[in-house]
């Protein structure tokens, strides 16, 4: 806890002193943040989880072999950001019934999250085997390099939408590299659309991305001793068809000073400063293939729902 709180007031010093004010969305996943983010899932202007579920359902069998080694052959299923595991449980449905020699290794770095998973699974699918991986995803990946056997690594739900372009880059050479050629990856993107979708998305009528973002000043508040006040912050999201990125900002509705004990100081905020506290991606698929063959991996197959919204891409070394 102590090394959580460290590394959270680090990051809070360096990104309220840089100019414009940034903090990492990798923040918003507290216990309140997490709910919250199952909720946006579920709203009806939160398209990309919906259309990969579509993939997943339809072309489940498919996505099953495409991930499969050569026959006979045992392999790992790693997840990394594992989650509740509801859209990988109906590709774990399709290997059961497909009968490959494997074994699922969802990577999550909430214990509570994990827990919840593993019972769920023995409960619904008793005859799978499971064997968690409690960790941060870059432990996980420097433990990959040992892992024994082949493996399909799954980094589901646009998560790599959140990195911006030179961390997806490295991210993407660390997945590739403990690679060996049978070795698959499958990663899930969200695409470009029509730019007004991909805004509502972020921006939607009940205000739940809006509590999300705004959550993150509700922990500093609690972890750190700060004293923001959300009655004068707003949630403000913008989309760019030029750069693919929609940017989550947190905006200082009045100059405003708020102290953070943690790090003893006071912060300024000027009348309309931001807080930018995220980025989604949005690719194309040149974009894709690009930035695939920039990390050393080829696309074996990507996968679309029927409406074209989001890509479920298999790659190989
Ligand atoms: C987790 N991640 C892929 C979500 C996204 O779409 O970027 C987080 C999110 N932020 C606001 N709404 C959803």
């Amino acid at each position: 806890m102590q090394n959580v709180l460290t590394e959270l007031a680090q990051h809070v010093a360096e990104g309220l002193r840089k100019e414009p004010k940034a903090l990492s969305s990798m923040y918003f996943y507290d216990d309140a943040g997490s709910r919250l983010f199952q909720q946006i899932m579920a709203l009806p202007e939160y398209y990309p989880t919906r259309a990969e579920f579509a993939i997943f359902r339809e072309h489940g069998a498919a996505l099953a072999a495409a991930l499969s080694p050569a026959a006979g052959q045992a392999f790992s299923l790693v997840e990394l950001g594992a989650g509740d595991g509801a859209k990988t449980k109906l590709l774990l449905r399709e290997l059961l019934a497909a009968g490959p020699d494997f074994t699922y290794a969802p990577v999550d770095i909430s214990a509570g999250a994990m827990t919840g998973l593993v019972e769920a699974l023995r409960r619904e699918l008793p005859a799978l085997r499971v064997a968690p991986v409690v960790e941060d995803y870059a432990t996980a990946l420097t433990q990959l390099r040992t892992w024994p056997g082949s493996k399909a690594v799954l980094f589901l739900g646009s998560n790599i939408g959140n990195f911006g372009p030179n961390e997806r880059l490295s991210f993407l050479r660390q997945l590739a590299a403990p690679l060996a050629p049978a070795d698959r990856l499958l990663i899930g993107f969200d695409l470009q659309k029509d730019p007004r979708r991909i805004r509502a998305a972020y921006d939607d009528a009940q205000g739940v991305t809006a509590a999300f973002n705004l959550n993150l000043l509700t922990r500093l508040n609690r972890e750190l001793g700060a004293d923001f006040d959300l009655a004068h912050w707003q949630h403000y999201t913008d989309y760019s068809p030029l750069t693919g990125a929609v940017r989550s900002f947190l905006v200082s509705t009045r100059a405003q000073q708020v102290r953070i004990e943690a790090l003893d100081e006071t912060i300024n905020f000027a009348a309309w400063e931001v807080i930018h506290t995220e980025n989604s991606y949005k690719f194309t698929r040149p974009q894709i293939e690009a930035l695939a063959a920039e990390a050393g991996l080829r696309v074996v197959k990507i996968f679309t729902d029927a409406a074209g919204d989001f890509a479920d891409v298999v790659l190989a070394r």
